[in-house]
């Protein structure tokens, strides 16, 4: 590694150590210069400068979808009238693997330095991963501290609370309205962007993953992008992901992205392992016969067909896929849903 980048490294880990005090510098410095320099040179004091690289994230570039290099000082300017965003959504979900922390200002300096009497006038954020690092610091070192002089007093529960988590880092922000500066450091490439569409899916991702940034469900199967990205992991450019004939919508009925006890799994053909696909399968050698359980493939059972969600239907013992082919034996194949072949 070079010098450069290990010394930058160390700043990324000095910085995130020192966040409180550092904001703080910050605002403070910001404040006093208000109006006679550019925000880059306003939001760091003047013995950091120049250390660390900078990269403004313009609001064009906000509602493109861009991102956030890693170990360098990053503005963000979130366009006005985009709606408030939550942080996990800005920062496109990456929170939970990746170490970043930052913190946000209001749209206008005069409400900030209007604030300023009343405290820290900012909004910090910490990612999912940044949080969980820290609150392992605070244990490592609350355990040292027992170990040494308050053995006795080391329960489980005293183990768990940690001093972040009484307040040690206070204003923390996951709403983050439109309009906002933000800063950002982060130890890996986050991908950035306004959620023009409301579907928890941020302009970056939205070109990374094909889906239409204007249109919340893309491909119109009742299910949200962000739903079928995050959650399901379903395809959101296809309304029937795991071909089974059953849309995704109908497959997760209530629509919160969890396959719950009673409905069929989207990213599965054959929910209930019985043989017989969810809703109809091209089966057989050549795959000229269709078969299934919803075979109307309305996300319901209907008289005349097994539940998919239930591999012994009629609770007789017998699995629904040897029921069918029992029926075939005894009605010489009428059974065979001849309506549906190809
Ligand atoms: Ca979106
Ligand atoms: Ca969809
Ligand atoms: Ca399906
Ligand atoms: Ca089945």
């Amino acid at each position: 590694m070079r010098p450069i980048d290990t010394h930058i490294q160390n700043m990324m880990k000095w910085l995130t150590l020192s966040l409180g005090a550092l904001c703080i510098a910050f605002v403070s410095y910001s404040l006093s210069t208000i109006n006679s320099t550019p925000t880059e040179a306003r939001l760091l004091p003047k013995h950091m400068l120049g250390l660390t690289q900078w990269e403004t994230i313009t609001t064009d570039k906000m509602e493109k979808g861009a991102t956030v290099p890693p170990h360098t000082n990053v503005l963000i300017h979130i366009p006005v009238n985009t709606g408030d965003i939550k942080r996990t959504v800005l920062f496109g979900r990456s929170g939970e693997n990746i170490r970043y922390w930052g913190y946000c200002f209001p749209e206008d300096y005069e409400t900030m330095r209007l604030m300023e009497g009343r405290g820290f006038p900012g909004r910090i954020f910490l990612s999912e991963k940044e949080r969980e690092v820290r609150a392992a610091e605070e244990l490592a070192k609350r355990k040292g501290i027992f170990t040494l002089y308050r053995q006795e007093e080391l329960t489980q529960e005293r183990l768990n609370e940690t001093e972040f988590n009484r307040g040690r880092v206070r204003h923390q922000v996951e709403i983050i309205k439109d309009g906002s500066t933000c800063y950002v450091m982060s130890e890996g490439p986050l991908p950035v962007g306004i959620d023009a569409d409301g579907d928890g899916v941020n302009s970056y991702i939205e070109k990374d993953k094909g889906t239409d940034p204007a249109i919340a469900d893309t491909d119109g199967d009742g299910l949200s992008d962000g739903i079928e990205l995050f959650f399901l992991k379903t395809s959101p450019t296809r309304r029937d992901s795991d071909g089974d004939g059953i849309v995704d919508g109908l497959e997760d009925k209530n629509r919160n992205g969890k396959v719950d006890m009673t409905e069929t799994n989207p990213n599965h053909i054959d929910s209930d392992h019985d043989g017989l696909c969810d809703g109809l399968c091209r089966v057989g050698s050549n795959g000229t016969q269709i078969r299934g359980e919803d075979i109307n493939l309305n996300g319901i059972v209907d008289p005349g067909e097994t539940s998919p969600v239930n591999p012994d239907s009629d609770g007789d013992g017998i699995f629904d896929e040897q029921e069918y082919f029992n029926c075939i034996m005894e009605t010489g194949g009428s059974c065979d849903y001849s309506a549906f072949e190809v």
